[in-house]
């Protein structure tokens, strides 16, 4: 793909509409034929078939879903799932290593799903073919020539069953370390612990229902019509319903704009429904700021007398008077900060501000919706505890219509944490998984995903293993995570296509292929189903029924066990002494056995399986929402007092937001084109506002560096972007995910959540040279 490709034109203000259907079908007959696809579209989300492996929004009450229940993405991730391209051994003759590791992920992605498993041994230039059980006893051989069990890191990716993820964590832990850092660390973390220290449970409170049945609905720091557009259908119930619906973004992100819903005529051939009805393009990491300023209109309209529908002032005494602490402090920091700092902060005016508090004050029943414009900043844990702060205001927790929602994105990266993929997982857990399996869990906290950078750029973890995912290029500071994971003694990686990071070895580097959601999982004990939960709490099975890529795959399932067992068992199959005591053959045989153990160590899974076979699933409980329980210190929700901060950014430099464009999965890129953003035909883009471009002496279409400055001084660079005038606040501007990891410091991480900083790198343009 060369720039001369590269199309600009104005974005549209509609999303999906019949665009959205025809590419979705493009890429599903282009990868899979029109019989896989048919097969594999039709299964989708369907209450006996196969949960959506792109993003975590919930699916509908299973009596309420249609034949087509997926979106342009969720077709799109199928499409690259199941294609019927293949990366066999012959490939990796064909290719040496450092060859593919000149490739982008665009082509790697391309070249089909994985069927072998691969080796490759200290000098050896090339990955060729090994078996399942010569793997096994490598890792297993090189785990016990460690001098300690922390010298090992285990990542996930979001995307592993709940089932796969609990026996993982089980054999880190009964290897005997905490080192289980994930995607979620580089995800929602800011919400798990701005919401762990407020309402007690790290979870969005809202379900589905809240959302078609909410007065207002306010998203914040989210791109819902690329990355959950399924949301868009709850939106227009809600909508349908009477809600408002307010978008708070520095860019006006198409699809809070018209949305044409594929699934009726009206949305398909007519104008579609507004979504928003206010927009406020509030500055990168500006939202602190303002959600302090709605803070202080709520107070002030309380004083003077206002009311919200259905409650005696603006904000509901009866509540915090009942549920909650820290009100006082809080209303003091309020009353000292300033409404002027408050609009340099968010970069909008104080009527602006009040627009929206005004529709806050005219809402019986508000729902705060969030994602990744809010977590990846600094002040990010401050900023969502101050979504807390005014929903706690009116009471918006635990009734009907409103509350937290923090919209997740990996399709089971909620699910990963309930089952213990977590670095610091709380004492009861680990008690519990000890008394289950008779062993004792290591109880000091691990390293999450920047701390593993460190800990193989330090030399302190030489062994790491990836369940899913592409860490080179997902994690910040491309160049030294890259040294870092290129220092380790042995890097292995189960995974259903080919990335980047597998191209980045260690010494000695496996490659394990494994089956995907959508492949039919049979084993010695038949036919296998999963479970996953959503961003609701929601928990279901997920069963694939698509002809695996190859007979040699094996679910993520199997290849834990299969080296649990090697590194746990004797000749014999009999536990090691010390190892947990389990069936690990049993277990990889049939699933239920799994999901029993769950239901022993992890509370809200009584009666699992039963529960698993009802069509839709179940929810875990929920305090907050449920019964208004809050599992915190003072047993209610904590109000947050937070300083208004917000990044100082020097003459000449532009904040820079690093993002996803219509066309990718993460670091997986599924093609060029950013349809809502007008952008087609190629990736390195920066997208800025025409006032600073003409400060700046650029013009749009100029090329561009990127150079990042951070604050000790050190500068980062990645060269030949394509300047787009685009529609962003002042000071403020916009590139793709993966290409911009480069620009971000490994050190610049959020204050106690340590999630990279990717929504707000100070850089300056340089002219291409
Ligand atoms: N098709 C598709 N679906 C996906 C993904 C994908 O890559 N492709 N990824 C999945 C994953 S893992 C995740 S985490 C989610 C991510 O879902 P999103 O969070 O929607 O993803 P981003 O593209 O990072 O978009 C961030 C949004 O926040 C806005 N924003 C940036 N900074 C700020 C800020 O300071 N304040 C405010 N108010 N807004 C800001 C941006 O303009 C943008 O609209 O999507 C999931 N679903
Ligand atoms: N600059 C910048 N960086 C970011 C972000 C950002 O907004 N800006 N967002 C961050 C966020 S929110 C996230 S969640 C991370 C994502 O980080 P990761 O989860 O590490 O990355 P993905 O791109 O989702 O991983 C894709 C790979 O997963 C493998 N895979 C796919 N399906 C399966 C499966 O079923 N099983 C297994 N074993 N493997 C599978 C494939 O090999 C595929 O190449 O990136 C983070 N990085
Ligand atoms: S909204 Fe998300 S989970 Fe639903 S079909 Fe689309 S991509 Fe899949
Ligand atoms: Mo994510």
């Amino acid at each position: 793909m060369t720039e001369d490709e590269l199309k600009v034109t104005t974005p549209p203000d509609s999303a999906v509409g019949a665009a959205g259907v025809t590419t979705a079908l493009r890429h599903v007959l282009r990868e899979m034929g029109p019989v896989r696809g048919a097969a594999g579209l039709l299964k989708l989300n369907q209450p006996d078939g196969v949960d959506c492996m792109s993003c975590a929004w919930p699916d509908p009450e299973a009596g309420e879903r249609s034949h087509a229940e997926f979106c342009e993405n969720g077709a799109k991730a199928l499409a690259s799932e199941a294609t019927r391209k293949r990366v066999r051994p012959e490939f990796f003759a064909e290719h040496s290593i450092a060859d593919l590791a000149r490739r982008d992920d665009y082509w790697l992605n391309r070249q089909g799903r994985l069927t072998t498993p691969m080796l490759k041994e200290a000098g050896d230039t090339h990955y060729r073919p090994t078996t399942w059980e010569q793997a096994f006893t490598r890792i297993a051989t090189e785990l016990r020539s460690l001098a300690h069990p922390d010298q090992a890191a285990f990542y996930t990716s979001g995307r592993t069953s709940n089932e796969a993820a609990f026996l993982y964590q089980l054999m880190v832990r009964g290897f005997g370390t905490n080192n289980l850092p994930d995607c979620s660390n580089m995800c929602h973390e800011s919400s798990g612990e701005a919401l762990g220290r407020t309402i007690g449970i790290g979870k969005g409170s809202v379900t589905l229902h809240d959302v078609h049945v909410s007065k207002l609905i306010v998203i914040a720091g989210q791109n819902a019509g690329t990355n959950h557009p399924r949301m868009l259908t709850a939106l227009e119930k809600a909508k349908r319903n009477g809600a408002t619906i307010v978008s708070i973004n520095p860019l006006r992100e198409a699809g809070l704009g018209r949305y044409k819903n594929p699934q009726s005529a009206r949305g398909l051939l007519g104008r579609g429904t507004q979504l928003a009805d206010l927009h406020l393009p509030v500055r990168l990491a500006g939202d602190l700021a303002l959600f302090q300023g709605l803070g202080k209109f709520l107070l002030d309209a309380h004083r003077a007398g206002r009311r919200t529908p259905g409650r005696a002032g603006a904000i509901d005494e009866e509540f915090l008077a009942q549920h909650t602490h820290g009100f006082e402090d809080y209303a003091a920091g309020l009353a000292a900060t300033d409404w002027a700092d408050i609009e340099t902060a968010s970069g909008l005016s104080r009527d602006q501000i009040e627009e929206l508090g005004g529709l806050l004050l005219a809402s019986e029943a508000t729902v705060f919706a969030w994602a990744m414009g809010l977590t990846q900043h600094r002040h990010a844990v401050p900023t969502i505890t101050e979504i807390v702060n005014v929903a706690l205001l009116q009471g918006n927790l635990g009734k009907a219509g409103a509350g937290l929602l923090p919209v997740r994105g990996h399709s089971n990266v909620q699910g990963d944490r309930t089952m213990g993929i977590y670095e610091k997982m709380p004492q009861p857990f680990l008690d519990a998984l000890g008394a289950e399996f008779s062993f004792t869990p290591p109880i000091e906290h691990g390293v999450d995903t920047v701390n593993a950078v460190r800990a193989m750029r330090d030399g302190r973890v030489r062994f790491f293993m990836a369940m899913g995912g592409n860490f080179v290029k997902s994690a910040p500071d491309t160049a030294v995570t890259e040294a870092a994971l290129a220092s380790c003694a042995m890097t292995v990686h189960v995974a259903t296509k080919l990335n980047h990071t597998h191209l980045v070895p260690g010494r000695a580097s496996l490659l394990l292929p494994c089956l995907a959601r959508s492949d039919l999982d049979v084993r010695a004990g038949g036919r296998q189903r999963v479970s996953v939960e959503d961003s609701m709490s929601m928990v279901h099975a997920s069963s694939g029924h698509l002809q695996p890529p190859s007979k040699q795959l094996r679910s993520e399932i199997a290849i834990v066990c299969g080296i649990a067992r090697e590194l746990f068992t004797d000749s014999r199959g009999r536990p090691l002494p010390g190892a947990p005591e389990a069936d690990w053959e049993r277990l990889a045989a049939d699933y239920r056995l799994i999901r029993r153990h769950i239901e022993a160590v992890v509370p809200g899974f009584t009666d699992f399986e039963a529960r698993l076979d009802h069509p839709g699933g179940f929810r875990l409980p929920h305090g907050p929402h449920d019964v208004r329980t809050f599992d915190t210190k003072t047993a209610r929700a904590t109000f947050s007092r937070n300083d208004l901060w917000w990044p100082q950014v020097p003459p000449g430099r532009l904040l820079l937001q690093t993002l996803r464009s219509h066309d990718q999965f993460n670091t997986t890129v599924y093609g060029m084109d950013d349809r809502y953003r007008g952008i087609t035909g190629g990736r390195r883009v920066v997208m800025v506002n025409k006032a600073d471009l003409t400060e700046l002496g650029l013009a749009d279409g100029d090329l561009v560096d990127l150079v990042s400055e951070w604050r000790d001084g050190s500068e980062r660079r990645a060269p030949g972007f394509r300047v787009v005038v685009y529609d962003t606040p002042r000071g403020c501007a916009a590139a793709y995910f993966p290409e911009t990891n480069v620009l971000v410091p490994l050190d610049d991480t959020a204050i106690d959540s340590g999630t990279p900083v990717y929504k707000s790198v100070v850089v300056r343009l340089e002219p291409t040279r």
